[in-house]
């Protein structure tokens, strides 16, 4: 493609609705272009990158035998009604009449869709496995929708669903599309870690997500580069670390004024927060009790999540309370409260902290706390367990290694579904005896313009987008200098077309700009290979860079032309 002709537009500025290198940068290579909140479109550099990615996924999915169909994004309230989720789903559902004031919605995303097509086809256990899925766009009315295509309410989605006689066949679609999404998130040139994640809304069991390794990741990735354990954050274990046991000294309460938070106590009484012990009390609703208090290690921070599984309350049934609110019901005292005083409150104490001895707490008294607090002698709790949010550097739940932390983009989703849907909708199968048994399902997906971002999130610097050899626009650049001197547009013809013919993707850039213009362009829009065609022109000497390593070697035309053909041959072997 010429540049002279091709339909782009680099900014030079940083949009300002764009916090994240992905969006800046897609934005600024004119790769996408914002339509209204959440919607972006795909112009000519953007949509080849895509289609790239497009490509990895339909190569490896149809190895394993899946495949693919398309289903409308217009979908029916009928089955969704079937499947109980017409009602369960708020504004994120985008719903609309047809002219017949028929309800439809617009696709989130298709388990209704898939299993209908199955259940009106597949009756026979002859026809299992089976995997079918679609490249389609999807539509979720985000409230917020930011950070670009990373969440929009418009986005492309690969989204599979198998079909399986029963729970060891899923076990094996299941695996069968791990090891798929491991390939594709590879050959698209991402470093990623797959997680154990919370089941969420959709049910079914055993789900895992693969998080794409970003600072600006929405997800906190909990892993050990050790054993290669990797979980989100509230879903990590944490290993207890209590002091050495000792000898229960006796209680003594001490005047504390005005320390009110851990940092403050520790340091007025010079003891090291991990002999302090943190109280939060929270208001309960729904259950046969009113207040909660939960104690944990000074050091520590509670991990919700753990919280609301161990209580088996949903997370909008609790909520922090106000200690001086509940001081008369309970004798919390905000700043100072501590086991011994409180009461008509649940007691939840962390495993830790019930191990660790002749801690400080508050006194539940103003300005006070007690010294030498001991679990089983000065207080009990009505329930324990884990209840820490792990931080970096504890102790690796599942070997002697030290966990990292970092952040993660969820680029996809696999989820077991079971029988969820078979059983709601009757999608059965007869048994070889002729039995009928509902089909066991999983499904699979893939965000695929999520996937581009996280590239490009992976995939920078300063001067703009270093694109993967698989994945990006284009493979070369050939930035011709003076386009108006012969010797030069000479040699980048010919250079153009040996490459063209030898099937490389290649851009000439014959613009009439200034090189350094042309420069900043080539780096920006990220093309692997660049190959400059300038004052050694006359020598059939071309200047050969690739955009990751940055230095430029001169070699004669012909050797950087082999060279960029291997290169691009050697793409995914
Ligand atoms: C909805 C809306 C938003 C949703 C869903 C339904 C997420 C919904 C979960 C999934 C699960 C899997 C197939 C591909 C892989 C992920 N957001 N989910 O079901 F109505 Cl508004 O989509 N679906």
């Amino acid at each position: 493609m010429r540049m002279s002709r091709m339909y782009l537009k680099t900014l030079r500025e940083v949009p300002a609705e764009a916090e994240i290198p992905s969006h800046v940068w897609l934005l600024r290579a004119g790769m996408i272009r914002k339509l209204v909140s959440g919607v972006y479109g795909f112009m000519p550099l953007g949509k080849r990158s895509l289609q790239k990615i497009e490509a990895i996924i339909r190569d490896e999915m149809n190895k394993k035998g899946a495949q693919e169909i398309l289903m409308s994004a217009l979908q029916p309230a009928e089955l969704w009604e079937e499947s109980g989720r017409w009602y369960a789903y708020g504004p994120e559902l985008f719903r609309l009449k047809d002219r017949h004031e028929r309800d439809f919605c617009l696709g989130p995303t298709h388990e209704e869709i898939f299993t209908d097509i199955v259940r009106n086809e597949v009756d026979s256990y002859r026809q299992l496995p089976l995997n079918l899925y679609q490249i389609q766009t999807k539509y979720r009315d985000e409230k917020r929708p930011r950070f670009g295509l990373m969440r929009s309410r418009e986005f492309i989605m690969k989204d599979a669903y198998s079909f399986d006689r029963d729970w060891e066949g899923l076990d094996l679609s299941y695996q069968q599309m791990y090891e798929t999404y491991a390939a594709i998130f590879t050959r698209c040139g991402l470093e990623f870690r797959a997680v154990e994640a919370d089941n969420g809304a959709i049910g079914g069991t055993g789900s895992h997500e693969f998080c794409a390794l970003s600072e600006f990741g929405e997800s906190e990735i909990v892993y050990c580069d050790n054993c290669g354990l990797a979980s989100t954050r509230e879903q990590a274990a944490a290993v207890d670390q209590p002091a050495p046991p000792e000898e229960a000294l006796p209680l003594e309460k001490v005047y504390t004024p005005g320390t009110k938070t851990i940092a403050e106590v520790a340091g007025f009484l010079g003891v090291p927060e991990s002999r302090t012990m943190k109280a939060l009390l929270f208001q309960v609703y729904d259950q046969d009790y009113d207040y909660a208090a939960v104690f944990i290690r000074g050091d520590r921070e509670l991990n919700m999540t753990k919280l609301v599984n161990l209580l088996n309350i949903p997370e909008h049934a609790i909520e922090f309370a106000d200690e001086t609110a509940i001081g008369e019901a309970t004798g919390a005292v905000g700043g100072f409260t501590g086991p011994i005083g409180l009461h008509d409150c649940r007691i939840i104490a962390d495993s830790e902290l019930i191990k660790s001895p002749n801690l400080v707490a508050g006194a539940c008294e103003i300005d006070h706390h007690i010294k030498n607090v001991n679990y089983g002698r000065d207080y009990k709790a009505d329930l324990t367990a884990d209840l820490k949010l792990i931080s970096a550097g504890d102790p690796c739940p599942d070997c002697v290694g030290k966990v990292k932390l970092t952040r993660g983009i969820e680029v996809d989703q696999v989820f077991k579904l079971g029988t969820k849907y078979s059983e709601s909708m009757h999608a059965y199968f007869k048994d070889e005896n002729m039995q009928e048994h509902p089909l066991v399902m999983g499904c699979y997906g893939i965000g695929v313009s999520r996937t581009l971002a996280a590239v490009v999130e992976q995939h920078h610097d300063d001067d703009g987008i270093i694109w993967p050899l698989a994945v990006a626009p284009y493979h070369a650049i050939i930035t011709l200098i003076s386009p108006q001197d012969p010797i030069q547009s000479e040699l980048a013809e010919q250079l153009y077309q040996r490459l063209a013919e030898a099937g490389v993707e290649v851009l000439l850039d014959d613009r009439e700009e200034r090189p350094g213009v042309k420069f900043k362009d080539a780096d920006l829009i990220g093309i692997p290979i660049r190959l400059t065609v300038g004052r050694t022109a006359a020598d059939g000497v071309v200047e050969f860079r690739l955009r990751a390593e940055g230095q430029s070697v001169e070699k004669a035309w012909a050797e950087a032309a082999g060279q960029v053909i291997d290169m691009v041959k050697a793409i995914d072997k």
